[in-house]
């Protein structure tokens, strides 16, 4: 049996690609900072493959590190790590822009992703074999108006996965990023703290993405043969034909 470490597996596509696994047999460690709802998916989830649970906030290298240091033996091989955790934190033109919501997006979604990396990635050298998948964006490949940071962050995560695929070429290793266009999770409501209104609009009037169409494709992607590596996918919803042109009933 496979084991999968998905980080930011308490919400949206890392949730349903957490449950999408558990249906076909992969084992789990579920990551995130919310305990309750990992332990609740634990539970749930438990039911089908054996799952461990791990509390930490991505920003925080120290408890990243001593967190996956104190995987127990049955976990501490990981085939497959889905480097998922990540948010936008507001929409706003560059010079309106907060501080707090940059140093956010930076922390998360970019250091945070290499701290995870760092600490797995030893283990997968070692054994010349292993699955990485970073969760990028369509913000990765084209920058929108007031996306400024956000988009800054998932090109960083283009580039992280490209540099990546590069430097453990020679040690086996499968890296790939899923870039998905708007998906329906709480990633909106992150977005603009917790204004839900402003954030189900963001969804409404197409047939968006929901986060079950990237677990499908999450769990294609991790199940084609070892010599066959999906790099780089860019995943949109028929309606979205880019970051700023959707085609909406309203
Ligand atoms: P959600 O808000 O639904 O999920 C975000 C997840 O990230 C949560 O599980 C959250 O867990 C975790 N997370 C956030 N901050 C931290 C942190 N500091 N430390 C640890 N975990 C953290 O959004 P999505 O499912 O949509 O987002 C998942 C990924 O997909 C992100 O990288 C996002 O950029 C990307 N993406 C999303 C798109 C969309 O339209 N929804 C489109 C393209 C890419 P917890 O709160 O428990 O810590
Ligand atoms: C999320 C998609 O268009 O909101 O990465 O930036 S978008």
């Amino acid at each position: 049996m496979k084991t999968a470490l998905i980080t930011g597996a308490t919400s949206g596509i890392g949730k349903a690609t957490a449950t999408r696994f558990a249906q076909e047999g992969i084992r789990l460690i579920l990551c995130g900072r919310r305990e309750e709802v990992l332990k609740e998916l634990q539970n749930e989830l438990g039911k089908h493959v054996p799952v461990h649970t791990l509390t930490f906030d991505v920003r925080n290298n120290e408890d990243v590190t001593t967190a996956i240091e104190s995987l127990p033996v049955d976990f501490n091989t990981i085939d497959i790590l889905i480097n998922n955790a990540g948010n936008a934190h507001g929409l706003d033109p560059i010079q309106n822009g907060s501080i707090d919501d940059w140093d956010a997006m930076l922390d998360i979604n970019v250091k945070g992703l290499l701290y995870v990396s760092k600490a797995i990635i030893p283990q997968m050298t070692a054994r010349k074999r292993g699955h990485i998948i970073n969760i990028g964006s369509t913000a990765g490949k084209e920058v929108y108006p007031n996306g400024n940071v956000y988009c800054a962050s998932k090109h960083a995560v283009d580039a992280i996965n490209q540099g990546m695929r590069l430097d453990l070429n020679k040690h086996n290793i499968r890296v790939g990023a899923i870039n998905p266009g708007m998906v329906e999770t709480d990633f909106s409501k992150v977005r603009f703290k917790n204004d839900e209104d402003r954030a189900d609009k963001v969804y409404q009037g197409f047939d968006c993405l929901q986060p079950e169409d990237i677990a499908d494709i999450i769990h294609f992607t991790v199940t084609r043969p070892y010599h066959v590596n999906i790099a780089d996918l860019v995943v949109l919803s028929t309606a979205q034909a880019s970051s700023t042109i959707v085609n909406r009933n309203d």
